[in-house]
């Protein structure tokens, strides 16, 4: 996908101008008449390589629109190129101060103007690609456990907050060792990418799977009671029980590869220890009672799905 700017100005000439130009030289461009328009068009579902706005603007100016911008820390990287018609050295302070990316006087020509929109949108690409990386699993490509903690931590909050359901799985997989044991550590891997990629493909799109640890996983299930999560993952469960995973040892190998499970549903009161730790005491049940399935942690007692 092309790489995505807005522009703000309230000057419609101004504006058709810098669009013409942008999108010749390959941006998807959105238009905003003013900073109002433009912080409702920054909404979570846009998502904004680079922002260029006028400085001088009725009602809120570039200024204003910049420092609302780093004020949200979801838009806290998002570059900003303020535009400006007068070159004056306060306003340019003020903005380096506010954490502006680049500031250009209007004057100063469509190469230099383009060849710097160049530089703020492969910067923003870069940033994009650390903080991917940084949130997920080399190995399987899921959520890391540094990420998934945030943002269970978040589940939380918000489960407290709206009085909603929210549960959690913890999905080990059975006699792992004995994988790597036998077919060494790179079936082991295999092993462990292609459990991973089955359970975020079953997963719906508002749950998380993440890599918590080894060859454990942790569910994420917002709105869902802790009933609904067992009976999401037991069907996973049941599906690896029938479907040994295939490995490229011995020039093609299949593994059969059971998991085991510990559910726990949140209540007001959990911290996210507490929450991890009750899935984690019924994880620790189904493995003593025989592995391959999936049990429940229910008021201060752990029980079978
Ligand atoms: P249980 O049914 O009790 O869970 O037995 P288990 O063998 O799965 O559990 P245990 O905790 O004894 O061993 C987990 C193994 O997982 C040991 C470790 O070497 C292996 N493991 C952890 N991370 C990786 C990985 O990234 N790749 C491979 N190949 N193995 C891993
Ligand atoms: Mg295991
Ligand atoms: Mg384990």
């Amino acid at each position: 996908m092309g790489q995505r700017i807005l522009l703000v100005d309230d000057t419609p000439t101004v504006r058709f101008k810098y669009e013409v130009l942008l999108k010749d030289a390959g941006f998807e461009v959105d238009s905003a008449n003013g900073a109002r328009q433009a912080l409702s068009m920054l909404s979570p579902e846009h998502d904004f390589d680079l922002v260029i706005t006028d400085l001088k603007m009725p009602e809120m100016d570039g200024f204003s629109l910049l420092k609302e911008i780093r004020d949200t820390s979801r838009l806290a990287m998002l570059p900003v190129l303020m535009l400006t018609g007068s070159d004056d050295k306060r306003d340019l302070l003020d903005n380096l101060d506010a954490g502006v990316s680049d500031y250009l006087l209007k004057s100063c020509g469509e190469p230099e103007l383009l060849a710097r929109v160049r530089n703020l949108v492969r910067m923003k690409k870069l940033q994009d690609e650390l903080t991917r990386a940084s949130e997920t699993d080399p190995l399987t490509q899921l959520a890391n456990r540094r990420f998934g903690v945030e943002l269970l931590a978040e589940e939380i909050e918000r489960a407290r907050r709206y009085d909603r359901d929210l549960s959690v799985v913890i999905v080990d997989i059975d006699h792992f060792k004995k994988v790597n044991d036998t077919l060494g550590h790179l079936s082991g891997d295999e092993v462990l990418t292609s459990v991973a990629a089955m359970l975020y493909s079953a997963s719906r799109k508002s749950d998380c799977v993440i890599r918590w640890g080894g060859e454990e996983f942790l569910f994420v299930f917002p709105e869902t009671d802790s009933h609904k999560a067992a009976s999401i993952v037991e069907r996973l469960r049941s599906h690896l029980e029938s479907h040994p995973v295939m490995v490229s040892a011995n020039g093609g190998t299949t593994v059969p590869v059971t998991v085991s499970g510990g559910v726990a549903q949140f209540s007001p009161n959990d911290t996210l220890e507490i929450l991890v730790d009750r899935a984690d005491q019924a994880l620790y049940q189904a493995k003593a009672s025989g592995r391959n399935r999936l049990r429940t942690w229910v008021g201060g007692q752990v029980v079978p799905v």
